[in-house]
């Protein structure tokens, strides 16, 4: 199936500048294509991953990504699908930024891979100004600018010269790799096409209207019922680790709806159109068995952190809504618990309702007392029902951690003190 197809067929098409030619340039050669991305933050979220997917799918089918890492633009600020004016960040912080997205990388791609990461601040930082507004300012007409919905829609509420002009400075950059690369095509999400079509503009302009160069858009991410996908109570869904554990990330993508996961599949995965068809048959016959939703969380979580992680967060699954905790590991329990909420408890030893009563997880020793004798709670994975057990800490936990779990679900972190 030619690249297009394939990519029309995932639904990940928003705009394409001229599909016949990049249809026609894509059977004819090995295309070199980018996405940029501003290291405004120290991580990608999964909103991130889908372009960085699609470089992914048309490096499998033979054509060679570049990903511009945005050092030089960052410093600047992309006013693209932004309300208000961005807080200047220091050049230092975004190229520290620039260094965390980079590793973020070289985990998704593999060490080997033949893929190239460039940072538009070797050449942005060396435009001089009077150059600048010569060799490209010229090029661009304020009347056409203004008409580019990322600044018509800021004239109400204002924008600066300094984002007004971003536009030309990933223009400087397509052409930029047009001339040192051979690249060809440009892609990013929907909130891109502005920038993108400028720069393909800009390049006729120098390089003549003959020049083939191209653009790409991925639709914005929906949720089915019109709300932005990738967003949780907890905030977004980030690819680092740190910020957000493989558990969490695993459980993100098993929690989708029935609605969403086939279009999501297709998205976020590189399975075929004959494997996704088939989870596709599940959900409607047999969605109890949320197959989709596991094949979906299993994929993920395996290409953006590894099998380790991903067997980690499979075992905390099994063990929180099907097993027990009483064998989790260290760093599985502070994964799965983590986030909940959270008592300080002191490490002498007290019997199980004086201890439920100044941990603060319960109010009345009436209550504790009733809900023990009931088996309501259990403690580190293990119902307890005799009233003169003594809590001690998880087995695994060096002394620091004491799960406790009211009813079915209600979970709470007791922290031993040192
Ligand atoms: O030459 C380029 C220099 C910078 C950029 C692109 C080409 C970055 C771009 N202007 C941008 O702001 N991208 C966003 C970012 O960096 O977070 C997001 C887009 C999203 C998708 C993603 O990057 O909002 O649609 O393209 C990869």
């Amino acid at each position: 199936m030619n690249i297009i197809d394939e990519l029309t067929w995932r639904g990940a098409v928003n705009q394409m500048t001229d599909e016949a030619g990049l249809r026609k340039l894509t059977e004819e050669k090995s295309v070199s294509l980018y996405c940029g991305v501003d290291p405004t933050g120290d991580s990608m979220h999964i909103g991130h991953l889908i372009p960085f997917m699609m470089l992914k799918r048309f490096q499998l089918a033979g054509h060679h990504p570049y990903i511009v890492i945005g050092a030089g633009t960052g410093v600047i600020g992309d006013p693209s699908g932004r309300k208000t004016e961005r807080q200047l960040q220091t050049v230092e912080q975004i190229a520290a930024n620039g260094e965390k997205l980079k590793k973020q990388f070289t985990h998704l791609f593999g060490e080997n891979s033949d893929i190239s990461v460039v940072n538009n601040y070797d050449w942005l930082s060396k435009l001089d100004l009077l150059g600048f507004l010569r060799d490209y300012g010229k090029l661009f007409s304020i009347n056409v600018m203004l008409a580019k919905d990322v600044v018509a829609s800021r004239l109400d509420a204002g924008i600066s010269f300094t984002e007004f002009s971003y536009q030309i400075l990933q223009s400087v950059d397509f052409h930029h790799l047009l001339k040192t690369y051979d690249v060809q095509l440009q892609i990013g999400g929907a909130d891109q096409w502005g920038n993108i079509t400028s720069g393909i503009d800009m390049i006729h302009k120098i390089e003549g209207a003959e020049q083939e160069a191209y653009g790409l858009t991925i639709p914005l991410m929906l949720k089915s019922d019109g709300t932005k996908f990738g967003k949780t109570a907890g905030g977004a869904i980030w690819l680092a680790p740190e910020k957000t554990s493989p558990f969490e990330f695993y459980q993100f993508w098993l929690n989708q709806d029935d609605a969403d996961v086939v279009r999501y599949l297709k998205f976020f995965t590189f399975l075929g159109q004959k494997d996704i068809e088939e989870l596709a048959t599940a959900v409607l016959e047999e969605p109890e068995k949320r197959l989709a939703q596991r094949r979906l969380a299993e994929e993920v979580t395996r290409f953006v952190h590894d099998d380790a992680a991903l067997e980690e967060a499979q075992r905390i699954t099994e063990a929180l809504y099907h097993g027990s905790i009483a064998e989790l590991k260290k760093s599985e329990l502070e994964q799965a618990f983590g986030k909940m909420p959270t008592v300080t408890v002191g490490a002498d030893e007290k019997n199980i309702v004086d201890w439920l009563v100044d941990s603060t997880i319960y109010k009345s020793k009436r209550q504790a007392r009733e809900d023990v004798q009931n088996g309501a709670v259990t403690i580190n994975g293990v119902r307890v029902t005799d009233l003169d057990a003594v809590v001690t800490p998880h087995k695994n936990s060096e002394g620091k951690y004491i799960i406790v779990r009211k009813g079915k679900k209600t979970y709470t972190l007791a922290k031993v003190k040192e």
